[in-house]
């Protein structure tokens, strides 16, 4: 998103300093090794908004064959880059950040209607929700009846894959569900905007504020970049499969839709969140598009509370062990080891996170 506002600024031959999707960096080409200079940016940015223009080598040529345009590196314009993102890494110590949704926020917020521990209209929540999970219809919901077999046989990883993401976020979106569709179980690290937690390891580990970002401790992996995330997920945790039809485009032509209906939920830090992380993580058995467990799943992130997503979505090995659990197979349900306290029912969960998260004075 931050190829927009620069776009915005320049003009026909101008330099580019946001960062570039390069496979021999394993992510993203770091902006402050490299400045590019890239002609027509306008029509560039567009088809990288769709999601067609993702990769860059270091020859500077776009992989993609559709696309025409080149973009040259320019070593000569480091400086320039180099104070760009200076700017750039200044705002975002201010709380700014430089993404779409922080042009959205103060909207998001205003029709959000306030406090998120406040009691809701439940009707309106769900239905609300309810047209996000339709918006996402084909993805997120029913898991890969192939990779469900070898799921199997293999089992989940044997160390859990890290996801440092916010809910609210469309890309970040995507990679919950390729998760889901994979039947694939994580330990989520809510990043919202105010983070006081784990936005600061993010910058640290990978040296950028941005989300999605992916930690596989059972390959020693980290990368940035939604495409990237989700095509690796694939790779490695899907048999080499390809993801799977449209997920991969559909980021920005509906990625936003639940976003947007449920007005930026899953975005703002609570202000009220405790400081204190709880010793043990929560568990939350869900699935992406299920519109019940994504109410939940925005409260854990307005709480910045880490939890293990397990993800059992429809046709999911999971459903088993949940039955066994819960008594039935319905998403959301919440597990504390912290309190010993387990619950289904979306609105249960939720006053029962901001009763016992959400209260510091
Ligand atoms: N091309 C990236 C875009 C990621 C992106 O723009 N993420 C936004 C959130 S939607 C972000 O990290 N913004 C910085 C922030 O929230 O501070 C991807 O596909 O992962």
């Amino acid at each position: 998103m931050e190829i927009v506002q620069r776009a915005a600024l320049s003009s026909h031959h101008t330099t580019l300093s946001s960062g570039l999707d390069c496979p021999r960096h394993n992510g993203r080409i770091n902006q402050r090794n490299a400045g590019f200079s890239v002609r027509e940016i306008p029509y560039r940015y567009r088809l990288n908004v769709l999601g067609l223009v993702t990769d860059a080598d270091m020859s500077g040529r776009w992989q993609k064959k559709k696309v025409r345009h080149r973009v040259i590196a320019t070593r000569s314009r480091k400086t320039e880059a180099d104070k760009v993102q200076q700017e750039e890494n200044e705002e975002r110590e201010k709380g700014g950040g430089s993404s779409f949704l922080t042009f959205l926020c103060p909207l998001l917020k205003l029709l959000g209607g306030g406090d998120p521990a406040a009691p809701r209209n439940v009707f309106v929540e769900t239905t609300m929700s309810g047209l996000a999970s339709l918006s996402r219809l084909p993805w997120g919901s029913q898991v890969n009846a192939e990779v469900v077999a070898e799921r199997a046989a293999v089992g989940q990883p044997s160390q859990l894959l890290q996801v440092y993401e916010f809910e609210a976020c469309p890309f970040c979106r995507r990679v919950r569900e390729a998760l889901t569709e994979l039947d694939l179980s994580a330990e989520i690290y809510p990043c919202p905007k105010g983070s006081l937690k784990h936005r600061e390891f993010v910058k640290m580990n990978g040296g950028q504020e941005q989300f999605p970002y992916l930690i596989d401790p059972n390959t020693g992996v980290s990368m940035y970049e939604s495409s990237e995330i989700v095509s690796y997920l694939f790779k490695q945790y899907g048999s080499g499969r390809k993801p799977s039809p449209g997920l991969l485009e559909s980021t920005l032509v509906t990625g936003w839709v639940p976003t947007l209906l449920r007005a930026g939920r899953g975005m703002m830090l609570y202000p009220k969140a405790s400081s204190e992380t709880p010793p043990q993580k929560l568990e939350l058995y869900s699935y992406e598009n299920n519109q019940f467990a994504r109410l939940v799943r925005e409260a854990l992130c307005e709480l910045e509370l880490p939890y293990i997503l397990r993800n059992a979505g429809k046709g999911s090995a999971l459903r088993d062990s949940l039955l066994k659990i819960a008594g039935s197979t319905q998403v959301p349900y919440l597990v504390d080891p912290n309190t010993g306290r387990s619950m289904a029912e979306s609105k249960d969960i939720i006053a029962y996170l901001f009763a016992t998260y959400g209260s510091k004075n």
